[in-house]
């Protein structure tokens, strides 16, 4: 590390407190129903185990865990599908429908064996009903209005309850094709009952969406076949949270699809394997490496590898316009007029610093100036950092999360 960069991370960490204050603003707090127990809390960023040694809690930057209450041995889960007001980066005011206040829903952890209840209450001026994607279930458990169940009404609920005999990942969603497209959806992570081999020491959920929204307005067009606003957990690059892991780690990130398009994700800096569909594991050996993965819509790719390669690397979608914010269709001669830029199609460049929408989130310190210039639309980064730096983020996160 130079010693600009040294300095820069000193700078930020006065900016401690700042970070702080930022980060619990800007966390949406999970709803609990007024009359609910006290609920025990599943760790996002570690703070607590998932009961299986050697199996991590699920990290999912930019989105909350969703609590549970015990009831006996079973896992009481409450989720209301409502409006959200939400941002894709900060001003870019977005008018969407998810579950408890959040875009994606938060995600549910569970593990494989378990007993789960799901109280789903419907905030939403019409029918709904929650699909369970990928877990095999009875078919009354199947959420699909019409066939499994009736339609759930407004200001109505319905109470779902099953037993996991699956592990992997998995994600829940409105089975209404335009509801899908206002963002409702959630990750279902369910943990397996005896680790998978070798272990990962890091485990991240991200869900992709598309969203057509039109300049001036804060509704998605469901109906849309072009997006102009592309997310990894509800936010755009450069405001989505970098995924931050310890040089030598081994790591797995869940990629989960929801949208109109396939998206090719590309990491830089390594290479990886596929360990894991929405169907759940492969079996091993994982033999065949790749850095860029197509993850189709409604699938999940789970991907491993070890971070042994130090620096800040891009994780996105490698489609040129999801690499993007906010396109519209130029107009004009496409040329300039000054000197140098009388060229046909000039300009392309889509360079545009915007550090200050980053915030001052723990996750980015010591990044250099400027870092932002190319990070738009479906795009994060995996930080590989030494062990003194990665605790100096896990101590501020700390902090930031009392
Ligand atoms: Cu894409």
């Amino acid at each position: 590390m130079d010693r600009n960069r040294r300095s820069f991370i000193a700078g930020l960490a006065s900016l401690a407190g700042v970070a702080t204050a930022d980060r619990v603003a800007a966390q949406t707090v999970p709803h609990v129903h007024p009359s609910a127990p006290p609920v025990k809390t599943i760790g996002v960023r570690g703070a607590s185990a998932t009961g299986v040694a050697g199996v991590v809690p699920v990290e999912t930057p930019d989105t909350p865990p969703l609590p549970f209450e015990l009831d006996g041995r079973v896992k009481v889960f409450r989720l209301r599908a409502e409006p959200v007001k939400t941002e894709f980066l900060p001003g870019r005011k977005v008018d969407a429908w998810g579950f408890n206040g959040t875009v994606p829903g938060p995600a549910i952890a569970a593990t494989e064996g378990d007993r789960v209840r799901i109280i789903l209450e419907n905030h939403l001026p019409e029918m709904f009903a929650p699909h369970w994607h990928g877990l095999e279930l009875p078919i009354g458990q199947d959420g699909v209005p019409g066939i499994s169940q009736d339609p759930i009404p407004p200001g109505g609920s319905h109470t779902y309850e099953f037993t996991l005999n699956q592990n992997g990942t998995f994600f829940y969603h409105s089975h209404m094709p335009m509801q899908e497209m206002m963002g409702m959806i959630g990750l279902f992570i369910v943990h397996p009952k005896v680790p998978h081999q070798p272990h990962v020491d890091r485990d991240f959920g991200l869900i992709f969406q598309g969203w057509d929204i039109k300049p001036n307005n804060t509704v998605p067009n469901t109906l849309a076949m072009e997006f102009n606003w592309l997310t990894i957990n509800g936010k755009s690059g450069p405001a989505t949270t970098p995924v931050v892991v310890k040089r030598g780690e081994r790591v797995r990130i869940r990629l989960v699809n929801l949208s109109m398009d396939h998206h090719p994700v590309h990491l830089h800096g390594h290479h990886f394997f596929l360990t894991g569909t929405e169907a759940g594991r492969i079996a091993g050996p994982h033999v065949v490496p790749e850095n860029t993965i197509i993850v189709g819509v409604a699938q999940a790719r789970d991907i491993e590898f070890v971070a042994s390669n130090p620096g800040d690397w891009m994780l996105h979608c490698h489609l040129p316009h999801h690499m993007m914010n906010q396109m519209v269709s130029m107009v004009g001669p496409m040329h300039g007029s000054g000197p140098g830029t009388a060229v046909p199609g000039y300009p392309q460049d889509m360079w545009m610093p915007m550090d200050e929408l980053a915030g001052a989130k723990p996750e980015l310190i010591g990044l250099p100036q400027g870092w932002t210039g190319a990070m738009m639309g479906m795009m994060t980064l995996v930080r590989v950092v030494e062990p003194d730096v990665f605790d100096r983020i896990e101590k501020l996160r700390a902090e930031a999360s009392k």
